[in-house]
């Protein structure tokens, strides 16, 4: 009997795993039988965008944590898939920092053309995962039909992302706060923060990106409060970053350093966790969001058990192309191509990568010790090899061009690192673009 593997999740790590089988089935290998497990009624993972917040109609929390405008926040050039590039989707190069539905397009496009959309049983949501005899049991609820049922299966492929359970600590006064305290995860519109004085906590992507959208959609002004270190770009005139926030008294936040600002909405931009409720205590990952996750050997395979995968678990330089590099690799452990070490071999190689991402002194290391390991996947396995190099190349630009200007950086424009052409500079200047829809954006 063929193996039967389990993927939970069609996000665009999930799709990754279903192009791997796929393309290898292409190729004339027999391949296990694939079932993926997906909880909202179409694939896509965070890219695929719902206005909804808190629970969904069937009372299961909400997956998504993307908002209207949201544009690229780092060049196409570093994501692009080596099997699949933008010119074979749209026909023509395009500009280099997509909006979320051209993303999501492109996305789509790869698993449409190779026809896996019948392995993902949709509005499925996996409830529990546990292991005994030699096989796991997914226990999943069918939740049109309020129906639960369990299946076995040799492997499970848990790619179920880890930037939809929010981190939410909390500050004196939140409770008395006249004005609306929300975290990123339940940000959509910035259009309800326009005229608005906003105080955002944190100091990463969601708090670059989800403030300067709210500048550029007309907020009165923005205060960045950090806890380690502020961003340190050339804000705006309207835009200025503080010491952590100690408490909130009436509509008033006082910072660490004595200083206070009147605010009328504050954002908590403080990340996300790993959260696997479904999964069984002894096969549960738990790790920060980190380059080197805990007990993933090869980041991917569970050290304890390497018949369990998780894909895309890591903090993100890379994102597609280093989820494709690990589906392959991953298809190509369970279809016996890769052999994986005995326990201890697995552990020292999750210590190694661990030690290797202490070391690393700043940003660009990151990007280059990602890129790394993005290769060294794709050197096991038949995934077409592509311009790693090039793509920590491009990445390297746009954080000089972040630095310039954090207001103008998605206006340059970087060569594919697959096809070799020079994208198009957008027809409008980031700032100026309001319209985000996909006709507006391929306008070039
Ligand atoms: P996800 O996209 O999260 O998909 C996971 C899937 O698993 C979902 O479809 C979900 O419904 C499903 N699922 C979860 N639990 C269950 C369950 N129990 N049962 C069944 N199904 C389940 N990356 C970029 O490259 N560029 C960007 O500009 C960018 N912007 C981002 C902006 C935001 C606000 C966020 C939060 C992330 C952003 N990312 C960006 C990173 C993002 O993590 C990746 O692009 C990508 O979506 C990760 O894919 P994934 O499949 O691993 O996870
Ligand atoms: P990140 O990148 O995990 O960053 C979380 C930020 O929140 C970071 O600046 C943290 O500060 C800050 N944080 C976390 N907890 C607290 C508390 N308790 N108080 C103050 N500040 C805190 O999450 P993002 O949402 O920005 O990005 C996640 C993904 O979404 C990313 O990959 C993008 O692709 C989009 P620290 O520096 O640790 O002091």
């Amino acid at each position: 009997m063929a193996k039967r593997v389990a993927i939970i999740g069609a996000g665009p790590s999930g799709l990754a795993q279903l192009r791997a089988f796929q393309s290898a089935a292409e190729k004339g290998a027999e391949v296990p039988e694939v079932v993926c497990f997906e909880k909202q009624s179409n694939w896509g993972g965070l890219w695929n965008y719902t206005w909804r917040t808190g629970l969904d109609k069937y009372g299961e929390p909400v997956h998504g944590s993307m908002y209207r405008y949201l544009w690229s926040n780092g060049p196409k050039e570093g994501l692009e898939f080596a099997d699949y590039s933008f010119e074979e989707h749209f026909g023509k190069q395009i500009a280099s920092y997509p909006p979320r539905a051209v993303l999501f397009d492109y996305i789509e496009g790869r698993v449409k053309k190779a026809g896996v959309r019948d392995m993902i049983r949709f509005e499925t949501v996996v409830r529990n995962v546990d292991f005994a005899e030699g096989k796991f049991t997914v226990k999943v609820k069918d939740l049109p039909n309020d129906r639960e049922y369990s299946e076995e299966f040799d492997h499970v492929i848990c790619a179920s992302g880890h930037f939809s359970t929010p981190n939410v600590p909390e500050f004196e006064g939140f409770d008395t706060f006249k004005g609306r305290v929300l975290h990123a995860h339940d940000f959509r519109d910035a259009l309800e923060f326009k005229d608005m004085d906003l105080l955002i906590i944190g100091t990463s992507y969601s708090a670059e990106d989800i403030g300067s959208q709210c500048w550029k959609y007309g907020a009165k002004s923005i205060t960045v409060s950090h806890r380690t270190a502020p961003m340190g770009y050339k804000w705006p005139d309207n835009w200025q970053e503080v010491p952590l926030l100690t408490k909130v008294e009436g509509n008033t936040a006082h910072f660490k350093d004595g200083t206070t600002k009147d605010v009328d909405a504050i954002l908590l931009c403080t990340g996300y966790i790993h959260h696997f409720p479904f999964m069984a205590d002894d096969l549960r990952l738990r790790t920060a969001n980190v380059l080197a996750s805990d007990d993933l050997y090869k980041g991917v395979a569970w050290v304890d058990n390497p018949a369990l995968f998780y894909l895309g678990m890591q903090d993100q330089w890379f994102t597609f192309n280093m989820f494709d590099a690990q589906a392959w690799w991953v298809r190509d452990a369970i279809m016996g191509r890769i052999e994986i070490p005995e326990k201890a071999d697995r552990r020292a190689d999750v210590d190694a990568r661990k030690a290797a991402e202490a070391a690393i002194p700043d940003d660009y290391g990151c990007i280059w010790y990602q890129g790394d390991y993005t290769k060294e996947l794709i050197d096991e396995t038949d995934y077409p090899s592509f311009d790693v190099e090039g793509a920590c190349q491009a990445f390297k630009a746009w954080k000089g061009h972040k630095v310039a200007d954090i207001m103008t950086f998605r206006n340059n424009a970087y060569a594919s690192v697959i096809t070799g052409t020079m994208a198009p500079m957008h027809h409008t200047p980031w700032k100026d673009a309001l319209d985000d829809s996909m006709d507006v954006y391929l306008q070039n």
